[in-house]
């Protein structure tokens, strides 16, 4: 199967790779997997954060035992101060290696938690003591980036996710409180049909050249008798580790502006989230300020997405704040808001039909310059190629599934502007990640755009969509699918960048 580590062979072999590369220090497989245990220098560590199975109750004697931070889901908030260094223990109590994402920060590879990249492992049952300044400031998280395969109990299918939040040097809205809110089903099932949510995004145009190609090579491997390539589902959905009804209400008071940030924790899956009566308004996107506030009915999140918004208190009741979708929200997506005073049945009203535009809540007149270089991407989908999973290909090219390091697809110089041209020959919505670096939105599918700021973008099916980045943090860069079904079949790619 295409899980990477299963065996000590497989870890040696990964570690000579890491060993081999001209890029990285020289390490042993045992000194890769021990450095991580550095003499703490000056005592404790500002966070402590344990890897281990631990049971989670999502609802009442409805009890998972799923890998999780210190015991419960989601994991710890950990508060950072931007630009100030913090220190964090690591614990693997697992008989599995581990790594641990600093997803959406501008960190070093040494401590990014991407094998890809050259992170050291934390070793089963190993610790490792990392150091970093958080950079930058907003809404962050941090996540196992292992990979699991065809094994549903690895990877981010796990409960290994928790939010993130760097204080801002200035405060960027006004409010009365913050509620964090991390999306996540669990129990996943592997399935051979999908019913992913696609008509949510704007511009809806296909590129018909990428619809041609992904429809032929789609008919062409089932004429040859194949089945369609595995999906996931899930029994059970929860929004911060409980199941709609179970958890604590969001208890609030006419009046109130309450900060919301929301986070899409999910390993495959797209989210929405609506409060019935209410608006609301985005200020931040993948925790970078908007260029003005835009004010939306509802939220859709690709996996790992994150949005921070206001939601002014002016609707008194008891109310179901959920997934757009009823059946995942009869299955547990989504959480009570209830205001002080009222009493009763929670109340789910579904707002109107709206489109989830990313250019919207961009900059209205100005354009993005003009990169130094653009890199065409090609993403194709090889409908059950590997062992029944659908196969991920980059330009041709999917990401080797027993090898950490692979050769990098693209090359970059420090201090220069790059332009990704994505184009999907897929009819999948895939929401596309670059590590340690942010990129701008320039165009969504036809539609120019500016302003936006993000690590995660959804790019539609048989779309295009353009980002700029500026190679601003040297050190070999993962760029992957974030659907774990994806990227874990092929779908990465290595940036790395040269003098
Ligand atoms: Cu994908």
């Amino acid at each position: 199967m295409a899980s990477p580590i299963h065996s000590r062979r497989d870890l040696l072999r990964a570690a000579g790779i890491i060993a081999g590369s001209s890029l990285l220090p020289r390490l042993t497989f045992a000194q890769s997997m021990n450095r991580a245990d550095p003499t703490p220098a000056d005592g404790t560590a500002d966070y402590t954060l344990a890897i281990a199975a631990k049971p989670v109750e999502i609802a009442p004697k409805r009890i998972i035992s799923t890998k999780n931070y210190n015991g419960q889901f989601p994991g710890p908030l950990l508060r950072f101060t931007e630009g100030q260094k913090v220190t964090i223990d690591i614990h693997n109590d697992t008989d599995t290696p581990e790594q641990l994402h600093w997803h959406g920060q501008f960190v070093s590879v040494d401590v990014d938690g991407s094998a890809e990249e050259g992170t050291p492992f934390i070793a089963p049952h190993g610790s490792r003591r990392i150091t970093f300044t958080p950079r930058p400031s907003g809404f962050r998280f941090y996540h196992t980036h292992v990979r699991a395969g065809a094994d549903l109990s690895k990877g981010q299918y796990s409960g290994l996710v928790g939010p993130v939040y760097i204080e801002p040097k200035d405060n960027p809205g006004a409010y009365d409180h913050e509620v964090f809110l991390t999306m996540k089903e669990f129990q996943p099932t592997l399935s051979r049909g999908g019913d992913m949510a696609m008509d949510f995004l704007s511009p809806a145009a296909a590129v018909k050249a990428l619809q041609e190609r992904g429809e032929q090579a789609m008919k062409a491997s089932l004429a040859k008798g194949n089945p369609h390539g595995f999906e996931v589902g899930y029994d059970a959905f929860t929004i911060n580790g409980k199941m709609l009804g179970h958890g604590e209400p969001i208890r609030v008071k006419q009046g109130e502006r309450v900060l919301f940030h929301v986070l899409n924790g999910s390993a495959t899956e797209i989210r929405s989230l609506a409060l019935p009566s209410h608006t609301f308004t985005v200020i931040a996107m993948d925790g970078n300020p908007l260029p003005q506030p835009v004010r939306v009915p509802g939220l859709w999140l690709g996996t790992a997405e994150r949005i921070s918004a206001i939601v002014e208190m002016n609707h008194p009741g008891v109310w179901v704040m959920g997934d757009l979708s009823d059946d995942d929200r009869h299955h547990g997506m989504g959480i009570v808001v209830e205001y002080a005073g009222y009493k009763g049945k929670p109340q789910w009203l579904a707002p109107k039909p709206f489109k989830w535009n990313y250019a919207h809540f961009g900059a209205t007149n100005a354009s993005t310059p003009d990169p130094d270089e653009t890199f065409e991407m090609l993403f194709e989908k090889q409908n059950a190629a590997s062992e029944g999973f659908n196969l991920w290909t980059i330009n041709g090219v999917a990401y080797p599934s027993a090898q950490m390091m692979a050769p990098p697809l693209f090359r970059v110089r420090e201090g220069k502007r790059y332009r990704l041209r994505m184009r999907n020959a897929s009819d999948d919505i895939h929401p596309i990640h670059l590590h340690r670096h942010s990129f701008e939105l320039s165009r969504i599918a036809g539609q120019p755009s500016s302003g936006i700021m993000k690590d995660v973008v959804m790019v539609g099916g048989y779309q295009e969509v353009e980002v700029d980045f500026i190679a601003n943090n040297p050190g070999s860069t993962l760029f992957h699918c974030h659907q774990q079904l994806h990227m874990d079949f092929g779908f990465m790619a290595l940036f790395d960048y040269v003098l």
